[in-house]
C-alpha cells in the first residue's frame, strides 16, 4: 500500500469511529429532558467524499479540497422508520445548503446521504438558504419552509450587509426530489415561518415572524399566525400575533417558532426560540408554550423563562451563546427527540416525553415579569415544600 493509500485508510477508519460513536444521556439534568454526551453531527461528520479528492494523482497531499464549517439548525421528520434530519450545512465559503442525514435510533449513528439536496432555485435565485422547518401535512406532501436570503439592492451603494429575509417554500414526497413553490408574499420580511400540520377551516396555517428589517424586528416581531388558501401561491393577507415578545424576558428582542407544534390531548406543544441582547451580543435560548386544540391561536400555557440554554461547550462557536431548534420528532410511544444546534456550529439531541413536556408547560410558573413577583413565586414553592415535609 502506498503512503497515500495508508493515509486514506486511516482517515476512513477515524471517520467511521466518529460516525459510530455511541451517545449516552447525561446524568443530573433538570428532569425535564436529557442532554447527551456527544453532539450528533459536526462538520467532521460530513462524508469524506465531500471534502477530499481521493485521486492520488490529483491530490498527492490528501488535502481537503472543500472545507465544511458547520452543521446546524436541522428540520426533522420520522421517515420510513428512520430519524431523518434536513441539516443546514455551511461551507467554509459561508454558503449554507441542505443535506439529509438519518439515524436508526435518533441519538447516534447519523449518516449523511451521498449528495446534498439540490434545491430548485427557479423562483428568484437566493444567495443563501437556511433553517428548514419540515411538515408532513395532511394534504399528503412533506413541506420544507426555509429562509431565503438575498442582498438588498435598495441599500446605499457599498452596504454589502443589507439583506432581505423571505420565507421560501418547497415540497417533496421522498426528501430527494423537491418542487419549489413561489416564496411567501407578505408585507414584511420573514424568517422562522412554519407550516401547521393540519388544515384550519380548510386552509393552510402558517406561524410567521414579521420583522421590519433583516435583523431588527422593529415595531413588529412576535410569533404570528396567518391562514393561506393556496399554498402554491401563498400570500399573507392577515396576520395576528399569538405569542408576543416582552420587556425583560428571554424573548425581549426577538422570538420565533421552532419546528411545527406537536399535537397532544392537552393541546399543541410549541418549541420556540427567544432572543435578548447584551454586551456579548444576541443570546438565543429555547422556550416552550402551549395552545388550545380547538383554537391553535389561543395560548393556554406559558412556562416562564427558558426551557433550554447553552451550557459548557455549547456556549462557544461561530456565533457564541446561541441555541436554536427547528426540528423535533415525537414517536408514537410518546418519546420526543429535540434536535438543537449550539452556537451555529454543531447539532445535538435531547430526549423527553410528551407527558413530561406537557407537565413542564402546565406546571412551570409563568414569568411574573417583575423581580418581586419572581420572589413571591419562589416563596410559594418553599412554603409548599415545608408543608409537604410535615406530612412525611
Ligand atoms: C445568517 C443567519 C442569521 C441571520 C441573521 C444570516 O446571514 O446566515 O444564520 O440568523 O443572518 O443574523
Ligand atoms: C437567526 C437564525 C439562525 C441562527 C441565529 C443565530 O436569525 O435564523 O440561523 O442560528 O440567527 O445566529
Amino acid at each position: 500500500m502506498s503512503n497515500f493509500q495508508e493515509k486514506a485508510k486511516a482517515l476512513r477508519e477515524h471517520h467511521l469511529d466518529l460516525l459510530t460513536k455511541k451517545n449516552h444521556p447525561l446524568q443530573w439534568g433538570n428532569g425535564i429532558y436529557e442532554k447527551y454526551t456527544n453532539p450528533i453531527l459536526t462538520a467532521e461528520h460530513t462524508p469524506l467524499e465531500w471534502r477530499y479528492d481521493f485521486n492520488e494523482k490529483d491530490n498527492p497531499f490528501l488535502m481537503q479540497r472543500i472545507m465544511v464549517n458547520a452543521t446546524l439548525n436541522a428540520g426533522a421528520i420520522k421517515w420510513q422508520d428512520k430519524y431523518v434530519l434536513v441539516v443546514r450545512v455551511e461551507g467554509a465559503d459561508r454558503k449554507s445548503f441542505f443535506a439529509v442525514a438519518e439515524s436508526p435510533n435518533g441519538i447516534d449513528n447519523f449518516r449523511f446521504w451521498d449528495y446534498p439536496v439540490t434545491m430548485p432555485d427557479d423562483v428568484i435565485p437566493a444567495t443563501n438558504i437556511y433553517d428548514m422547518r419540515l411538515t408532513q401535512h395532511e394534504d399528503g406532501w412533506i413541506y420544507g419552509i426555509f429562509c431565503a436570503e438575498r442582498h438588498d439592492d435598495n441599500a446605499p451603494a457599498g452596504d454589502l450587509s443589507a439583506a432581505t429575509a423571505t420565507a421560501a417554500i418547497a415540497r417533496t414526497k421522498d426528501l430527494k426530489n423537491w418542487q419549489r413553490l413561489p416564496d411567501l408574499k407578505t408585507r414584511s420580511q420573514q424568517r422562522n415561518v412554519v407550516l401547521h400540520p393540519e388544515f384550519v377551516n380548510g386552509m393552510y396555517a402558517l406561524y410567521t415572524r414579521p420583522q421590519d428589517g433583516f435583523i431588527d424586528t422593529g415595531s413588529g416581531g412576535g410569533i404570528g399566525w396567518a391562514l393561506i388558501d393556496d399554498i402554491t401561491n401563498a400570500e399573507v393577507t392577515e396576520e395576528t400575533i399569538i405569542e408576543e415578545r416582552l420587556y425583560h424576558t428571554i424573548k425581549e428582542v426577538k422570538n420565533g417558532e421552532g419546528p411545527h407544534p406537536i399535537k397532544t390531548p392537552q393541546g399543541w406543544l410549541h418549541l420556540a426560540h427567544g432572543v435578548r441582547n447584551c454586551a456579548a451580543g444576541l443570546r438565543y435560548v429555547l422556550y416552550m408554550y402551549m395552545t388550545a386544540l380547538d383554537d391553535p391561536t389561543r395560548v393556554i400555557a406559558r412556562p416562564g423563562g427558558y426551557f433550554m440554554a447553552p451550557e459548557g461547550e455549547e456556549r462557544v462557536g461561530d456565533v457564541s451563546n446561541v441555541l436554536f431548534a427547528n426540528g423535533w420528532i415525537a414517536d408514537p410511544d410518546g418519546k420526543v427527540f429535540i434536535y438543537y444546534a449550539s452556537s451555529d456550529t454543531r447539532l445535538h439531541v435531547a430526549t423527553s416525553t410528551i407527558e413530561r413536556l406537557v407537565d413542564y408547560c402546565m406546571n412551570t410558573p409563568e414569568d411574573g415579569l417583575t423581580t418581586s413577583q419572581s420572589v413571591e413565586t419562589l416563596k410559594a414553592l418553599i412554603d409548599k415544600n415545608k408543608e409537604t415535609m410535615k406530612t412525611l
